[in-house]
């Protein structure tokens, strides 16, 4: 009834540590590895952080441009690089990764609290971040943590500074952010224009049950370590290729075919930015 489904994989992200999972990709050489092997089990697409030499979050483009290169040496995933950063990074630094030629980028379309944080994107910054965005041909991902956040996204639309169809994932279960429910869930899908695309990314033990929901009504599913470590209750994942395995199983079993990175560009409208 429904037509392919792409799986995102959010690969590392800026909060977790070695601490909290042993699994966790960190160098430039473990990431481009990680994302390869979730694209082998069927990741169309991956949402990219990076760290730094210590481990740290880092907004760096050279180290952005490091790991595109060696996960383009080896698969078409589709990726998607994050502007969100971590918090407190400055604009200026968010707009970095842009560096790196990616298809997609993340785009956060307003301001939430982030556990005891402020997760900042005042209308300007988005605004500048959508114009970068256009410039170089990158498509956004509109990542809504609540739902004032589609409103502007849609908004934005409007005026022209966001060209449609837009790709929105919906992510639920931030501490400050809209909760994962599938009530919460059909508010949002009902404000999107049928035209456009959306993918669910829920927080923890929600990933899975979330995902279900979205595989169900005809979107499309984020998993991976940035939003959830555990495989199930008290098993943590062993990596990010064991996640979207899970999601591969869920979709199947909804009858669901998943896309291939070359079927999501087309889903996306996305061109190839792949060498010949
Ligand atoms: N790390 C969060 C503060 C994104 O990648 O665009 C923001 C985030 C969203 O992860
Ligand atoms: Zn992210």
């Amino acid at each position: 009834m429904f037509g392919p489904i792409i799986i995102t994989c959010a690969l590392v992200g800026a909060e977790l540590t070695r601490d909290q999972t042993p699994y966790l990709p960190l160098s430039p050489d473990e990431i481009a590895a990680s994302a390869i092997a979730a694209h082998q089990a069927g990741a169309a697409m991956v949402h990219l952080h990076v760290r730094d030499e210590s481990g740290r979050p880092t907004c760096r483009q050279d180290i952005f441009q490091e790991v595109v290169q060696k996960i383009r040496a080896k698969c078409d995933v589709i990726i998607q690089v994050s502007t969100g950063g971590a918090i407190g990074d400055s604009f200026e630094t968010r707009m970095e990764p842009l560096a790196a030629e990616p298809d997609m980028a993340s785009l956060t379309t307003g301001s939430i609290n982030f556990g005891d944080e402020v997760f900042l994107n005042p209308r300007p910054f988005i605004e500048q971040l959508a114009a970068a965005m256009a410039a170089k041909g990158i498509k956004p991902e509109v990542e809504v943590f609540d739902t004032a956040m589609l409103e502007t996204a849609l908004q934005m639309v409007g005026q022209g500074s966001l060209g449609a169809p837009l790709h929105i994932d919906l992510v639920l279960g931030v501490p400050g952010g809209l909760a994962p429910s599938e009530s919460n869930l059909e508010i949002l899908v009902s404000r999107i224009p049928q035209e456009f695309t959306w993918s669910v990314a829920a927080m923890g033990r929600h990933q899975f049950p979330m995902a279900q929901l979205a595989i169900k009504k005809g979107g499309h599913v984020r998993v991976g370590l940035e939003d959830n470590i555990y495989l199930s209750k008290g098993v943590l994942a062993r990596s990010n290729a064991e996640l979207v395995e899970r999601a591969v199983q869920l979709a199947k079993a909804a009858n669901r075919n998943i896309a291939s990175s070359a079927q999501a560009r087309e889903i996306l409208k996305i061109s190839s930015t792949l060498p010949d």
